[in-house]
Order: structure tokens, then sequence, then C-alpha cells
């Protein structure tokens, strides 16, 4: 591992508060902050620490929250009790605030030092990409996208993705938040639906009534409300089950390459949910390591400053992979790195078949049916070059 080194020309950094790891959302709750660790132990194992500027981040404080979230929400987070057993199974006529205390949301324990960790975590990966003393920063603990200014939703209390685009936007005129994560990045672009010194693409599954949080569709490009300067800027991908490696980088270059030349964004927020990933609890997609890998080489192509979160994930042994692979795309090393999990690598059994890249058999054993046609992704693409014609800076 010794022959991964520090690229030259630009710095990577990597950003985590490891007592963040340290926290459970309820016994069999799909979000694991664990993940974190193994995501960490994987990057090490490969020695990739090494060719980064590697940063423990303190927790986001009060006012860094308060610059997104309303006060009488961070006040009920800070002090709401912890629950040991989700309010709607226990309890269901207790009356539930900001959607806080249901399954999907639980009061644990520590949940405002969790939340303020991440944002933490988020917010200096963009401070380091203000003062330009990194290129790209790297926070796996962030990419909480369903958080609302008052409101939890979908495992995501704080949206540390909007703290730190608010950053972004003290120091860049325009920033593009890209989302591949499998659930549609709501949050995020409801905060800048008025703007377009923001443009939001979410590639998603998409099914209202069925899939959370089903919003997202192609035909939701931001309110179109008199003189809104927002208009437009609200790229929405919405796809079927069971889209594979090959549909899905094209549809992503093509749009994003697209989106580059029509916005020209100073810099890039990345959001690298891994539920979109083949054999995720939750996710519905067929896609592979490689192929999600492949999304951000492409963002890294475009040479633009970048900040890289986390988000959603729940088949914790293939967030670590796609994370892992990831960083090393960052820095640059990918084709350096062997393919075999490291023998030294913690938690070694924990990844059933010892390859960074299991096939879509090893993962899934039999395939999800595709549900995507290439006449259907064709009209997206078609769409969203039309709402494009609107963008041009
Ligand atoms: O679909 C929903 C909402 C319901 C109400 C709550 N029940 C539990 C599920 C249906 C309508 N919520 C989604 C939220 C997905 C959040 C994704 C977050 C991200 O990846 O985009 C970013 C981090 C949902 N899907 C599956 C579950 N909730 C789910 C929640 C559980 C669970 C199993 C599934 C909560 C607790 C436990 N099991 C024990
Ligand atoms: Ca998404
Ligand atoms: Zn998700």
């Amino acid at each position: 591992e010794f022959n991964i080194v520090r690229p030259k020309g630009y710095t990577i950094s990597y950003h985590a508060n490891p007592e963040m790891e340290k926290h459970h959302f309820g016994q069999t709750h799909p979000m694991k902050p664990w993940r974190l660790t193994l995501t960490k132990s994987l990057v090490s194992a490969y020695g990739m620490p090494f060719a980064m500027d590697n940063y423990n981040t303190r927790a986001a404080t009060y006012e860094e929250l308060n610059s997104f979230h309303a006060s009488d929400y961070l006040d009920y987070l800070g002090t709401a009790p912890a629950e040991d057993m989700p309010r709607d199974i226990d309890n269901p006529d207790k009356e539930v605030r900001f959607n806080l205390g249901g399954s999907d949301c639980p009061l644990f324990h520590g949940l405002y030092d969790y939340c303020s960790m991440s944002g933490g975590c988020s917010l200096d990966a963009a401070r380091k990409i203000c003062n330009e003393q990194s290129k790209i920063a790297i926070a796996w603990g962030g990419g909480l996208h369903h958080a609302k200014r008052s409101e939890a939703s979908g495992f995501c209390y704080i949206n540390d993705i909007v703290i730190a685009i608010l950053q972004l936007l003290r120091c860049y005129p325009r920033v593009l938040y890209i989302d591949i994560d499998v659930h549609h990045g709501d949050g995020v672009e409801e905060a800048f639906f008025s703007t377009d010194r923001v443009m939001t693409v979410s590639f998603h599954k998409y099914q209202p009534e069925v899939f959370f949080p089903g919003t997202g569709g192609l035909e939701d490009n931001g309110p179109k409300s008199e003189h809104n300067p927002g208009a437009h800027h609200a790229i929405n991908v919405p796809l079927n089950d069971g889209i594979t490696d090959e549909q899905y980088e094209s549809l992503f270059q093509n749009i994003i390459g697209k989106v580059n030349e029509h916005f020209k964004p100073s810099v890039i927020a990345l959001q690298c949910g891994a539920d979109s990933l083949a054999g995720d609890r939750l996710g519905r997609f067929n896609l592979q390591v490689q192929g999600h890998g492949a999304c951000v080489a492409f963002c890294k192509k475009l040479d633009l400053p970048m900040i890289i979160f986390g988000g959603g994930g729940y088949t914790p042994r293939n967030v670590a992979r796609a994370w892992a692979y990831e960083t090393s795309i960052a820095i640059g090393c990918q084709d350096k790195i062997d393919p075999t999990i490291p023998q030294h690598a913690p938690w070694r059994e924990h990844f059933v078949h010892d390859t960074l890249f299991p096939t879509l058999e090893q993962i899934l054993g039999e395939p999800r049916a595709n549900r995507n046609t290439q006449k259907r992704l064709q009209e997206i693409v078609q769409h969203v070059h039309e709402q494009l014609r609107f963008v041009s800076h």
C-alpha cells in the first residue's frame, strides 16, 4: 500500500468525526452509522490516508446549523428526550413535532451530537474548498438530503448539504448539486428553489405513493411562478427498478455533460448515496461499484473544485466498497489498488466476497428485472435538454 502517493498539483482531503459512528438509530433501523467505520477501515487498509489531508472535524455550532434550520426546530432537536421505542409503533397517539420520533426519524441517545457532527464534517469540507486548501473534499458522514428547514425526514434531521452549499455560495458564483442516492434529493432541491446560483440534479427511483419521498418527477423543474430566477434550475431524472451500469453511466454523462455546458458551475457538490447499488436493503437498482464510481470519475474530469458527500446506503459492506473505491478515484490511484480486499483489512470476513468489485450474481444471486426502456431514457434526456435551453450563463 506504500505505492499510494499524494497526487501532484492538487490536494484531496478526508473529513470525518469518529464519534459520529458510535451512534445508533435503534436495533433494526436500516441507517447504520457504523458503515462509516467500515469505510474508513477499508480506505486505511489500502493506504489511502497517505495520499490525503485527513481532518478530524468538530461538531457544527448552533449558529452554523441555524444558517439553514429554524431556531425552534433546533431547540426541540437539542432538548427532546430520547425514546427507546419509536413512537408510532409503541404509542401512536403521542404528539409528533417536526416529524421527530417516528420510526424513520427516531429520537435516539446523542441525536443532537450526531446531527451537529454530520453538519460539522460537511461544513469543514466546504471551508477547505472555499479557501482553496483542497481540490476535492470528502465528507462521507454527510449527504443527509431530506432534512427541511423545520422538519426531519427520511433518516435526515440536519441538512448538512444545504449548510455546506450556503458556505460555498460565499466564495463561488454557481454551485452544481448532483445526487446519485436512489432517493430524490428533495430537501436540497427545495432549499434552493428560488435561486439561479444553485442547480440541483437528482437521479432516483420514482414511483409516487410507493417509493419515498414520492417527489422528483421529470416535469418538476422548480416553481415557474412569476420572475422566479430558480425556475428551470431543478433537474430530475426519475428511473425505474433495475437500471444497469451501462444505462446509468450513459445517462449520467450525457445529462451532467450538458448541464456543465449550460450552467457553467464554479464548484460541484456531489451526493454519493450508496443505496443506488445492487443488493441494497432499501434500493432497487442494479448498479455495481464500478458504475457508481464512474459518476465520481466523470465529475472529477470536469476539473472543478468538488465536495463529495455520503448519504444513503443500507448494505454496509457494499457502502464501504463503493466509498473506498470512490476515495481512490478522487486521489487518482484507482488503477493502483488491488481489487482483492487486503489480507490485513479489519472485518475482512464481513465482506463475504473478498473483492472490491463483486459481480451482480455474487451480490444478488439473480439480478433484479430492468424496468427502464431505452425509449423512456431517451425521453428523459430530451426533456432535460429542453430545460437547459432556459439556462445559460
Ligand atoms: O417510506 C417511508 C415512510 C413510511 C413511514 C415509516 N415506515 C417505517 C416506512 C414507510 C412512509 N420512509 C422511507 C425513508 C427512506 C429514507 C432514505 C434516506 C436516504 O437514503 O435518502 C438518505 C440518507 C423508508 N424506506 C424504508 C424505511 N423507511 C424503513 C424504515 C425503518 C425500518 C425499515 C424500513 C425504520 C425502523 C425500522 N425498520 C426498525
Ligand atoms: Ca438521488
Ligand atoms: Zn437514499
